[in-house]
């Protein structure tokens, strides 16, 4: 977990290989069928362009459906996902029904302005329609009113592991190896 720009996605894909399991991102997943038309990418494409959440029943079913395929039987990353209450109610069914668990929440923690700036740098290539600066900062701000409570909802847990996402994407997925419960 962490806010946009904070390296959800450059980090999960790394672990993903790391530990051999399956790199589930809900944005990439969405990205790819608004790229290719699908039903499921025409319907989530106005909420990701105005850097708002997709209906949480859109996306609730499409991880249910991803977390059965054959390559995330032994292990998964979920990037981006659960960011509402009612994702994390919704992955906690799934998850039982399934007879798995969660091994642990990561939180990426980097500063307000670095993700601004990181996003903006994006921007200068990614072709993303939320990449611009007024959305940006709307993500942000979706992210710190949606998103940052569930980490006290993990945190009661004890499943959350913080790590600081400053430094360079090598130093973030080193502090991520290292902080691993063994
Ligand atoms: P995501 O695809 O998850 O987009 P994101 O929040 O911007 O994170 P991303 O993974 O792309 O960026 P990262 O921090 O790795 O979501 C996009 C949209 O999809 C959402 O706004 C929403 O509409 C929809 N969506 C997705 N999941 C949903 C859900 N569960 N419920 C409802 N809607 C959902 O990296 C950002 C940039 O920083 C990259 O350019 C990267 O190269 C760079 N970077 C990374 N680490 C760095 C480092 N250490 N130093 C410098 N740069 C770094």
């Amino acid at each position: 977990m962490g806010p946009p720009g904070a390296g959800k996605g450059t980090q999960a894909a790394t672990l993903a290989s790391l530990i051999g399991g399956a790199h589930i991102s809900t944005g990439d997943i969405f990205r790819a069928n608004v790229d290719q038309q699908t039903e499921l990418g025409q319907a989530a494409q106005r909420y990701m362009d105005a850097g708002e959440y997709v209906p949480d029943e859109i996306t609730n079913a499409m991880v249910k459906d991803r977390l059965t395929h054959d390559d995330a039987r032994e292990a998964f990353i979920l990037d981006g996902y659960p960011r509402t209450v009612d994702q994390v109610d919704t992955l906690d069914g799934i998850l039982a029904e399934l007879g798995s668990k969660l091994d642990g929440v990561i939180s990426l923690v980097v500063d307000p302005e670095e993700l601004i700036q990181r996003l903006l740098k994006r921007a200068e290539t990614s072709g993303r329609a939320d990449d611009t600066e007024e959305v940006i900062r709307h993500r942000q701000e979706v992210y710190t009113q949606e998103t940052a409570p569930l980490l006290e909802a993990y945190g009661n847990r004890g499943v959350v592991i913080e790590v600081d996402g400053m430094g360079s994407a090598d130093e973030v997925g080193q502090r991520i190896v290292d902080a691993l419960p063994r």
